[in-house]
């Protein structure tokens, strides 16, 4: 165990499991404080590596990450403090390795319920090899204006409001964490502040023990006067009684043993921490108070009276001038985050994004402000979904059906087409889903599957501006456009598409009106007059009827019809559609094990 100082201002540490919080807490104090390094050097999250970024002041840093103790050791070899932020499942094997590192001086551990047994071996190990161990189940520690551990002290208000960005000249040692926090506002009141201040946490077997600490503050010139909090449970105190009986502490001592309520039960009583249970009489507060008290501490009569026996102490201190006046400093006002200030309503900000079909903030997801639940209630469909997050509206049954009549219709055509077998080469290339997914719908475009928004664009303005089917089909081909909606590989007007029929039989079942279709059909018969293969195809069927759909549901009004059309939604549809036959066919050929396509010769023709 260490005899005096263990932290200064150029005191760094290496933080383990990486916690923002606590990391930029410690970054805002050093800021506070004036340091000119961070005092967190590397942090170590097991299993990656890079960087983490913070703020020191204002200015943004980024602070190395390591995968193991030994990397962010060797790599920031003046750390010299561990914190560790492990689970109390991991809490000892990594304490353990980081005391084994030479530059590893201290080690704060701060979970709870690390295995007592586990925490005796720590301690053998850092006594054996000169080393503090604080915790398991601290806040840390905190030495005035210098450096402080995790979220030691609390918010900055606190810290500031308890001067602890400066030095003072009280040492102070508690069991709690939480109490340390109480005890660091009324030595601020009442003193000219604390110099160090340790949590020693709540355990039966705490890595270090009061007296170790005690006897440290011995030791530092700095510290003028010592206040002591100890709690029911245990026999940690008997030992500062020992040491103060020995006459090894030449500096006042102020006590308090909490936990004198305990009496006032008939059982025994297990207060929050592990350790904090009254055992036998020796390890009542009472008991521990009177010890310290005929030792030779100022110990008051109830911890009420704490602050004034602090007060006088020091005040006595002063009179004999043995404390120097602390000059006090203004701290630097430390930038508060962003998303605080607009929460506390200081500032406002513009947003990045705009975002109307949905919302995840609530109790429950929202899309075009329909909750999740209602979705579910009344048995939406796909389409229903698709109408609220593409057309932001509750479409008529009728509408969302045709929806997803398309999507079914859509979903698949044989492995032979673009999309499918761009899909099944890149799957058998050993990619994953996602690449085998967009490589076969980037095929989609104005000759595949992507020719359903100009369908709906071109057959509406021909309609609209009551043009003749010769009229349209030849002022196409004037410009040199094939009539998009017209033509397939292999339909034709004797090999009809199945799926056009389908949906042109219920829209005509279910549709107010269906003019747009019903003048896609003429083009038709007129481009069938040319060749065989010029027929309707599935994206001319959808372009047209979607057409009708929204003209003829008056759920939308002529300008947004333009734009929708202007804006190309219905592409969308295939995209949609053809995932889910994209997404089979990645499967099929993974299921299939199918190996490496390559192209065979003779299907190329070599020419120069
Ligand atoms: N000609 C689809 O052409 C195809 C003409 C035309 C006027 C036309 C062609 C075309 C417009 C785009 C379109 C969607 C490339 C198709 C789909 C999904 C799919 C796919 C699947 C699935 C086929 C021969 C002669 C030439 C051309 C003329 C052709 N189309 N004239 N308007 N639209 N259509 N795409 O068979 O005088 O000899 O020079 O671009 O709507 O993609 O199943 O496979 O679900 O996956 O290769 O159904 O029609 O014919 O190019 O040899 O042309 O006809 O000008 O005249 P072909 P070509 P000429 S549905």
């Amino acid at each position: 165990m260490a005899t005096g100082q263990i932290f200064s201002r150029t005191t760094q540490a290496l933080f383990y499991n990486y916690k923002q919080l606590p990391i930029q807490r410690m970054l805002d104090f050093d800021f506070l404080c004036g340091r000119g390094t961070p005092s967190v050097a590397g942090i170590i999250n097991p299993g990656s590596e890079g960087f983490q970024k913070l703020f020191f002041g204002q200015e943004e840093i980024a602070i190395p990450v390591h995968s193991s103790i030994e990397a962010a050791s060797s790599a920031h070899p003046t750390a010299d403090v561990f914190i560790n932020f492990a689970s109390f499942r991991s809490a000892a094997a990594s304490s353990m390795a980081a005391l084994k590192q030479p530059t590893i001086r201290v080690v704060a551990i701060i979970a709870e319920g690390v295995p007592e047994s586990d925490t005796k071996q720590l301690i053998a190990y850092a006594r054996a090899n000169n080393k503090v161990v604080l915790g398991p189940a601290t806040v840390g520690g905190i030495q005035a204006g210098a450096f402080k551990i995790g979220d030691t002290a609390g918010t900055l208000d606190n810290i500031i409001n308890c001067k602890l960005y400066r030095p003072g000249s009280v040492g102070f040692v508690s069991k709690s964490g939480g109490m340390s926090n109480e005890l660091y506002n009324t030595i601020a009141r009442v003193t000219n502040g604390i110099y160090e201040g340790i949590a020693i946490g709540g355990d039966v077997f705490p890595g270090s023990t009061l007296s170790d600490h005690v006897l440290r503050f011995n030791n530092i010139p700095q510290v003028k006067m010592i206040v002591v909090l100890g709690e029911l449970g245990g026999r940690d105190e008997y030992s500062l009684v020992e040491a103060l009986k020995e006459g090894k502490i030449h500096k006042p001592v102020v006590a308090w043993v909490s936990g004198t309520c305990a009496q006032l039960f008939k059982s025994e009583v297990q207060f929050g921490h592990a350790g904090a249970k009254s055992g036998g009489e020796l390890e009542s507060a009472q008991a521990k108070n009177q010890a310290l008290k005929e030792a030779g501490a100022v110990v008051p009569t109830s911890y009420e009276a704490f602050e004034t026996a602090i007060k006088e102490s020091f005040d006595k201190l002063a009179e004999e001038g043995k404390v120097t006046p602390v000059s006090d400093i203004k701290p630097p006002a430390i930038p508060e985050d962003l998303s605080i200030a607009i929460k506390s309503g200081k500032v406002r900000a513009p947003t990045h994004i705009i975002s109307t079909i949905s919302d995840d903030r609530g109790d429950e997801p929202c899309y075009a402000g329909v909750p999740m639940s209602t979705i579910i209630e009344r048995g939406f469909n796909v389409g229903d979904v698709i109408s609220l997050l593409w057309f932001k509206r509750s479409l008529p049954r009728y509408c969302t059906q045709f929806i997803e009549i398309c999507v079914m219709l859509c979903a698949d055509h044989g492995p032979c087409v673009s999309g499918a077998h761009n899909t099944i080469v890149t799957a058998r290339a050993g990619k994953d889903l996602v690449s085998s997914l967009v490589s076969g719908l980037l095929t989609i475009g104005p000759r595949f599957g992507g020719a359903i928004d100009d369908a709906a664009r071109y057959f509406k303005d021909a309609y609209d501006r009551g043009l003749s089917p010769y009229e349209f089909v030849e002022g196409m081909k004037r410009k040199g456009i094939r009539v998009p909606g017209i033509g397939h590989r292999i339909k034709s007007r004797d090999n009809r598409d199945k799926r056009v029929q389908l949906l042109q039989q219920y829209a005509h079942n279910h549709f107010p009106s269906v003019k747009y279709m019903e003048y896609a059909v003429q083009v038709e018969n007129y481009t069938l007059s040319k060749a065989n293969n010029l027929v309707l195809n599935v994206d001319g069927a959808i372009g047209s009827l979607f057409l009708d759909l929204l003209s003829g549901s008056g759920m939308f009004t002529k300008p947004e019809i333009d734009e929708i059309v202007d804006i190309g939604y219905l592409n969308g549809l295939f995209v949609l559609a053809r995932s889910i036959g994209l997404i089979g066919h990645t499967f099929d050929q993974k299921r299939l094990k199918q190996p490496l396509y390559r192209h065979p010769w003779e299907d190329v023709l070599y020419t120069k």
